[in-house]
């Protein structure tokens, strides 16, 4: 062979075989995967040149591009100044709402010259900027950033959730968690493109949020949380100001006061509330169905109708939820009652109704909606009522479940879920095709009775729930497990970077 043609075949080899950049890597290890993908040959370097555009005069779509825009002075430390139209070396953001792509979809083109991001709503421009984020270095996430130039690999993507709620919700009843961490939780979900927060403010265990008109619910409600530790509970001005900081990245907040059962503190405080009248101690365990609200009293629906009067003002959004699972203390057709009533109050509040799956066992107007945990054929009682259906069945998306029997947190009366168990549910097969259309969506729940602070919940959501994030946003055609954990492999680092206390799940090769 002569000297020549070895040297080519050497360059040939090197060149053919050279590992892929990180940002290559980067590239092809989103989470949720994009609907369309391409990695083109090539590089945007964000340096101190970049410019940034918005050309657009909605003033949502000015804040997200502002935001995005700060985050970026803040990981680079350069200055990234606007510019008016369109130019080299710089980040394009449109909104354009005859270009069909779907609301919160978005259109994503780096190049050499430019990123072009376009999309028809705020929403899509947003979760454009969380797939910018993911497509940057990884300490870039972290509290001290290292402040330098980037490049983020040549590529086109064409995005759109599969579903509109893609939601998680977190129990603050059992235990309390404080302002800070719910917000940090809300900075996870809106990372993986979730966009649904549902919190479950009240149980037997506690009331934690304020309520004008009845203050005992948290006075005295509130004061303690599973095992007898401290509680705590939200004013409505934190409350408040949680709520935006949800909506400011495009995260809803859904409250949730289950009735009429799982009520015990509500009783403690206001003992009225009860058949029985009689005072009660708070209670500290974690044992469910034996709490029931007076439904032969008229007065329970004024209280009911004050609560939801307040949740009402509280929330921006359509959803209330109501609870109404696990009442097992109040009679059947008492509970139908409940519900029935209950579902008029909110209506009457211009608010739609969610209640868990046990709500379809009374008759459903097509506004309300059922969470459908862990028996199918409610699920098909609400579809076949009308009323939409959020999946959250406790064998796949229960986040409190145990993964294996080394877990050191959660329960396990819905099964063992390890994170390919949940990864490989398919959601499209629990209601048949002529009901697709009524599934709004998918929700994570995790509760509270074992883990007391956000680092003990990240054990348990983390890694699950970018899998479910994703059951939620890709199609289950585009999906595997073996593309899925390579991906979710690399996502260590970013675990790192942001201080994640997740599981190191041995089914996943961690790449950190
Ligand atoms: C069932 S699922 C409950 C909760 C518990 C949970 C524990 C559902 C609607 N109710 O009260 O916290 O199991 O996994």
């Amino acid at each position: 062979m002569s000297l020549l043609f070895r040297a080519i075949l050497i360059l040939f080899l090197f060149a053919t075989c050279s590992p892929a950049s990180h940002e290559e890597v980067r590239s092809t290890s989103l989470i949720p995967l994009p609907a369309d993908l391409t990695v083109q040959q090539g590089f945007f370097e964000v340096n101190n040149q970049t410019t940034i555009v918005c050309l657009s005069d909605d003033s949502a779509a000015h804040q997200v591009v502002s935001r995005f825009r700060q985050l970026l002075e803040k990981v680079t430390s350069f200055s990234i100044p606007w510019q008016p139209e369109a130019a080299d070396n710089a980040i394009v953001f449109s909104l354009d709402t005859k270009t069909g792509v779907p609301d919160e979809g978005y259109h994503l083109v780096i190049n050499g010259r430019q990123v072009k991001i376009t999309a028809s709503s705020a929403a899509g421009l947003y979760c454009a900027t969380q797939t910018l984020r993911q497509l940057w270095p990884e300490e870039f996430d972290s509290e001290n950033p290292p402040r330098q130039n980037f490049r983020w690999q040549a590529l086109e993507i064409h995005d759109t959730p599969r579903y509109r709620w893609r939601g998680a919700m977190l129990d603050v009843a059992r235990h309390f968690f404080t302002i800070e961490e719910v917000k940090r939780y809300i900075d996870y979900l809106a990372f993986y493109k979730m966009n649904v927060l549902h919190l479950h403010l009240s149980d037997d265990q506690g009331w934690r949020i304020e309520m004008k008109k009845w203050p005992r619910l948290t006075a005295f409600g509130a004061q303690q949380e599973v095992g007898g530790t401290t509680g705590g509970f939200y004013t409505q001005e934190q409350y408040r100001e949680l709520v935006q900081y949800a909506a400011d990245r495009f995260v809803l907040v859904v409250p949730e006061i289950d009735l009429p059962g799982h009520t015990h503190a509500a009783m403690a405080s206001y003992p009225e509330l009860s058949c029985d009248g009689r005072s009660r101690e708070l209670y500290t365990g974690i044992d469910v169905g034996f709490s029931s609200l007076c439904y032969q009293k008229e007065s329970t629906f004024a209280f009911i109708a004050d609560v939801v009067d307040e949740l009402a003002a509280l929330t921006p959004g359509p959803f209330l939820h109501i609870g109404g699972d696990e009442a097992l203390s109040t009679p059947h057709e008492e509970y139908v009652g409940f519900i029935t009533r209950i579902q008029q109050i909110v209506r009457a509040r211009g608010k739609r109704m969610i209640g868990w799956e046990e709500i379809a066992q009374a008759h459903l107007d097509s506004t309300s909606v059922a969470q459908y945990w862990s028996n199918q054929q409610h699920a098909k009682d609400a579809a076949a009522q009308g009323a939409m259906i959020i999946l959250s069945p406790a064998t796949r998306v229960y986040l409190d479940m145990k993964y294996d029997s080394t877990s050191v947190f959660g329960q396990d009366w819905a099964g063992l879920t390890s994170v390919e168990k949940s990864y490989q549910w398919l959601p499209d097969t629990v209601v048949s095709e002529t009901w697709q259309h009524l599934v709004l969506g998918i929700e994570a729940p995790l509760w509270s009775e074992t883990i007391t602070h956000l680092d003990e919940a990240e054990y348990l959501a983390f890694p699950r729930l970018p899998g479910i994030a994703e059951l939620a946003w890709t199609n289950s055609n585009k999906r595997t497990w073996s593309d899925y954990r390579q991906r979710l492999g690399r996502h260590a680092k970013r675990f790192d970077a942001w201080g994640i206390h997740y599981f190191r799940s041995p089914e996943i090769e961690w790449q950190n």
